[in-house]
């Protein structure tokens, strides 16, 4: 029997309450890096379909690699429910919504008919999304690409098919190739109480908000449509602007908070491909005769699934 004050029992009991409560923020930043990591991972692994993806959506890379990275940790989390089950179920035990999931219960036979699928099969999250884009079954219908033209559309481990995909839908959305998504801004404390940081759509401009007193870098002209956000975090509210392309970020899911994680896990990935680019560029020579030394090939990998 252990004694009641067994030191090696209290120092483990100790050591298990640290672990406990590591604060939230410390795990939301090892979350983050590992995300970021794994991001440069699935880049490097994927960068032909990314590319080619991009190309023909006009979505940058980062932002398709950080979709599937926020979505399924690029791919890798695809859900473990049988969609049929998840779909019969929301459609006949979930009155809120049933009209909506009897339509993606209709389209989930569609697709699985046309494309020769056992529809028995098919595992996905528990509301009936599916592969590493979490497309319902409607939008795996109207948006999903076969780019590679193997005759079949997988968005599980098809990866040219899930980049082109992913852009597809965000192009179909209105994203404008080449604009900015978001940027920091600052509203004098006076004017905060009177603007409306929380409002999920494109109803005000550059100018409009330029006017109402909020300052913000942007290259856009004066009448490209904006929207102020009033971000809350640990230290007080942020504010920031978000243009079109923000928008369409939350028409693949409805929330300035999931465009805003798309859109810092986008960046972070492509800093860090940057800095993993220019290392690989950087010899000991080429600072002192750049030209004279030719850069190594990037590397151009398998787009096959791992
Ligand atoms: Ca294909």
């Amino acid at each position: 029997m252990r004694r009641p004050f067994d030191l090696n029992f209290m120092l483990g009991v100790a050591a298990l309450l640290a672990l406990c409560v590591e604060p939230a923020a410390a795990i939301d930043v090892k979350r983050s890096d590992v995300k970021e990591q794994e991001g440069i991972e699935f880049w490097t692994a994927h960068r032909q379909a990314l590319d080619q993806a991009s190309v023909h959506s006009g979505v940058a890379p980062e932002y398709l690699a950080a979709i599937l990275g926020v979505e399924t940790f690029y791919g890798r989390r695809t859900g473990s429910y049988r969609v049929l089950d998840a779909l019969v179920t929301l459609s006949f035990d979930y009155p809120a919504r049933e009209k909506f999931f009897r339509d993606e219960l209709e389209q989930f036979l569609l697709l699985t008919r046309d494309g020769r699928l056992d529809p028995k099969t098919i595992k996905g999250s528990y509301a009936g999304a599916m592969g590493a884009p979490q497309f319902m079954p409607s939008n795996y219908r109207r948006y999903a690409v076969d780019a590679d033209a193997d005759g079949r559309i997988d968005l599980w481990s098809d990866w040219p098919d899930v980049c082109a995909s992913v852009g597809n839908y965000l192009k179909e959305h209105g994203w404008n190739a080449g604009e900015p998504v978001l940027g920091e801004a600052t509203v004098p404390p006076e004017k905060a109480g009177e603007l409306d940081g929380r409002k999920l759509a494109l109803s005000e401009t550059v100018a409009s908000l330029t006017a109402k007193g909020v300052s913000f870098d942007s290259a856009l002209p004066a009448d490209a449509p904006a929207l102020l956000i009033a971000a809350d975090e640990p230290d007080g509210v942020h504010w920031r602007v978000g243009y079109n392309n923000f928008y369409v970020i939350t028409k693949y899911n409805h929330s300035a908070l999931y465009a805003m994680a798309v859109y810092e896990l986008a960046t972070a990935v492509k800093q860090r491909m940057l800095g993993n680019d220019a290392a690989r560029f950087a010899t000991p020579t080429s600072a002192a005769a750049p030209t004279s030394v030719p850069a190594p090939a990037l590397p151009s990998t398998s787009t096959t699934s791992p």
